[in-house]
């Protein structure tokens, strides 16, 4: 009996969402099934449809999540390593589909555009099997396409690549939707072949397209003119004349810059089939270049309905999203796992450290992991950091064990290496660390329910509290000066001195901005220095998403990221928590408009932090718990702007600006959290009682 080798493909669309198991043994979908997507909808309501489809579809099948060894989904839009940059369709901009998506279904996770997906199961199933090279050019309601190079699919620097639809034929010519004039899909989208089909009705009353349509215009589809050239019908003949003509200088074009192996002509109008190929052939012999035995092979595309879900289930293929496995592989094999290595995929959003879910597989089933390579970029002496790691969680353990609670699932568990150590380091020096994965959890970027956000605090709150016995001196500082604000501001006029990428002329309001709070910036470190403000053992990096919450319940389970343990202030922590979930909108919103300090979600904050701490903060915590709000925000967008000044070394960042945006939006919050700083004081009152 052949083996099972299955994935699943999702393809998801503006009305439908048809998802199928691809067996990639016999290359036949074995199941689909089809459900509406109801737009605009978040991306996390949709990837839970998705995964209940994907379960549906296993039961049917009698196999386990477990066994699809990936799933894959293309979109519409403009994607870019796995995020959806926009989605007019789905509503959704900047979405991190790839990262929500593995979430939900568990499985690794690859996520492109539907022109490109389609492209690329054309390129190595398709008209492009065996070739090394491929262009399609898909024409439905509009002109898409994709590029397909060694196994490999071009997104361009930032999604837009293959949009053949915009590629310009004619100077001046017909306006197109996207606002220029003469692009391709003004004369080549299905749309623009019917109305240039009704036009010439119009002009030629006899024509036998009217028989076709029985004399209702309205009927008229992408085949009507087909059908009456094939019947020898004058005005037929010269809108599909026309209509090869100019798809012939867009085919030509392709050709002459890229000359790949294969050109593959796709979509609804492809089923012409040689009707469409023979005379665009002849007319793209003319028009481009090449030499006899080495032409570009022009094809009508092989898939044609289930272009989508073969497109998205094979983007597992892709060579990147392969080596990925083999060096996880290699690294995995080094530590005390249970079976053998399965798969390997890019989780979560975290700015510092690289994130992978890692799978193994034996005999009593699948099991997951958190694998982590330290950036050491960031924190020097990574062993310490691991010591720091490994001791707070043996003792948070022992405290979450004896007050009855889950130690495997309220806190994170190290797994040791094969050599007794608490890492392996691979053979570019790079420094892995493994957890187990804490099932059936979730972690956000973004406050979803107002409830969340509350449990959040109390967590927090009491994270700190359970740490209150812990000896402080023990634990080595792994970034010193870490939330030290006037060092920060130090740092950051030196990135401004230095002024190493010339963008410092263009940010002056911003750096005004900084500058104008040097005082403000001394207020925690004064307070401590007279002895009011106590050094506690903080968890310094109290964003949202460093929290998981169980999936069933929907509470807050458990803290992670405890990479910066370290002695702080019980006001940042719970400032930082602020700066990032007591807000309107994502840290990297680029439209300050969307900007907005939420002074609802920071009375819940205050509550659930003031709970969870049970009396465990003193009267000059309580007073500061405002100011802490305003200097992680501050302190937090000073970063993001040395950074900026610096050269983009230290945060994650997927667009030039990022951490320009990103600062912007900081300060955007700091500016609102002052005018209405009487307000938040007044708040603080009224549950510190
Ligand atoms: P970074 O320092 O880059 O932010 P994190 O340690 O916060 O790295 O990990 C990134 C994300 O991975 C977290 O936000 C969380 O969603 C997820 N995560 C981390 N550890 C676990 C775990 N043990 N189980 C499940 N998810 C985890
Ligand atoms: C970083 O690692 P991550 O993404 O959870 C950073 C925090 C910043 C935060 C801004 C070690 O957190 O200090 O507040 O980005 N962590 C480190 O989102 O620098
Ligand atoms: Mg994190």
């Amino acid at each position: 009996m052949l083996q099972k080798n299955y994935c699943i493909g999702v393809d998801l669309g503006g009305t439908n969402i048809a998802v199928g198991i691809v067996d990639l043994n016999s290359r036949k979908i074995v199941r689909q099934m089809s459900v509406k997507t109801n737009a605009p909808r978040p991306c996390t309501e949709i990837s839970k449809d998705i995964t209940s489809v994907c379960q549906t579809l296993c039961k049917q099948e009698r196999i386990k999540m477990s066994d699809i060894r990936w799933v894959g989904a293309v979109t519409p839009g403009i994607v870019k390593d796995g995020v959806v940059k926009s989605a007019v369709n789905l509503g959704w901009r900047d979405v991190n589909f790839r990262k929500i998506l593995a979430s939900a279904t568990r499985r690794p996770t690859f996520i492109a555009n539907d022109a490109n997906g389609a492209a690329y199961a054309e390129a190595l199933w398709g008209s492009g099997e065996g070739a090394s090279s491929l262009v399609a050019i898909t024409i439905g309601t509009g002109v898409g396409g994709g590029i397909v190079f060694n196994g490999m699919m071009w997104e361009g620097i930032n999604g837009f690549a293959a949009e053949m639809g915009h590629m310009v034929i004619a100077e001046g010519g017909k306006a197109c939707g996207c606002g220029k004039r003469g692009c391709i899909e003004a004369y080549c989208s299905a749309t623009a072949l019917i109305s240039e089909t009704k036009r010439y009705m119009k002009l030629y009353p006899e024509s036998e397209m009217w028989n076709l349509v029985e004399g209702n215009i309205e009927r008229v589809s992408g085949k009507t003119a087909f059908l009456a050239k094939a019947a020898g019908d004058r005005a037929g003949t010269l809108v599909v004349d026309e209509f090869i003509d100019h798809l012939a200088i867009g085919v030509a074009n392709v050709i002459n810059i890229l000359q790949p192996d294969v050109v593959c002509i796709g979509g609804g109008i492809s089923r012409e089939g040689e009707v469409l190929m023979a005379p665009l052939r002849e007319r793209v012999l003319h028009e481009s270049f090449g030499t006899e035995g080495a032409r570009t092979k022009l094809v009508a595309a092989t898939f044609k309905n289930d272009a989508g879900i073969f497109g998205a289930a094979l983007l597992g293929l892709q060579e990147g999203n392969n080596t990925v496995k083999t060096r996880e592989e290699a690294i995995i094999e080094k530590f005390n796992v249970r079976g053998e290595f399965f798969s390997a995929t890019p989780y979560g959003s975290g700015h510092i450290n690289d994130t992978r879910l890692v799978t193994t597989k034996d005999n009593s089933g699948e099991h997951m992991y958190i694998l982590q390579r330290i950036n050491t970029n960031v924190f020097r002496d990574p062993v310490s950091l691991m010591n720091n790691f490994t001791a707070v969680t043996e003792y948070l353990a022992g405290i979450i064990k004896a007050a009855g609670g889950d130690p495997m699932r309220e806190t994170l568990n190290v797994i040791k290496a094969k050599d007794g150590k608490h890492h392996v380091v691979d053979d570019e020096g790079g420094f892995w660390r493994l957890l187990t994965f804490v099932t059936e959890s979730l972690s956000y970027d973004k406050v979803e329910k107002p409830e969340q956000f509350y449990d959040s605090a109390v967590a927090f709150g009491n994270f700190q509290y359970m740490l209150r016995d812990y000896p402080a001196a023990s634990l080595v500082e792994t970034i010193p000066n870490f939330h030290n604000t006037p060092d920060r501001l130090r740092q950051f006029r030196e990135a401004v001195e230095k002024d190493v990428c010339g963008r410092a002329a263009t940010v002056k309001s911003e750096i005004d901005f900084v500058n104008a709070r040097e005082e403000f910036a001394k207020t925690l470190e004064t307070a401590h220095a007279q002895g009011k403000l106590p050094l506690r053992v903080t968890h310094n990096d109290t964003k949202l998403n460093n929290i998981l919450f169980d999936e069933k319940t929907g509470k807050a389970l458990c803290i992670v990221d405890l990479d910066t343990i370290m002695p702080g202030y019980s006001v940042n922590d719970f400032g930082d928590s602020i700066r990032f979930g007591a807000t309107t909108a994502l840290e990297d919103e680029a439209d300050l408009s969307k900007v907005n300090f939420d002074i609802s979600l920071y009375e819940l904050y205050v509550k659930g932090f003031i709970e969870g701490a049970k009396g465990g903060l003193t009267e000059c915590e309580l007073e500061l718990l405002p100011i802490g709000a305003i200097m992680m925000t501050f302190e937090c967008g000073t970063r993001f702007l040395t950074d900026y000044l610096s050269g983009d070394t230290y945060f994650k960042t997927s667009r030039p600006a990022h951490n320009l945006d990103r600062a912007r939006n900081q300060f955007k919050l700091v500016a609102d959290m002052e005018a209405r700083l009487d307000e938040m004081r007044a708040i603080v009152k009224k549950y510190a009682k």
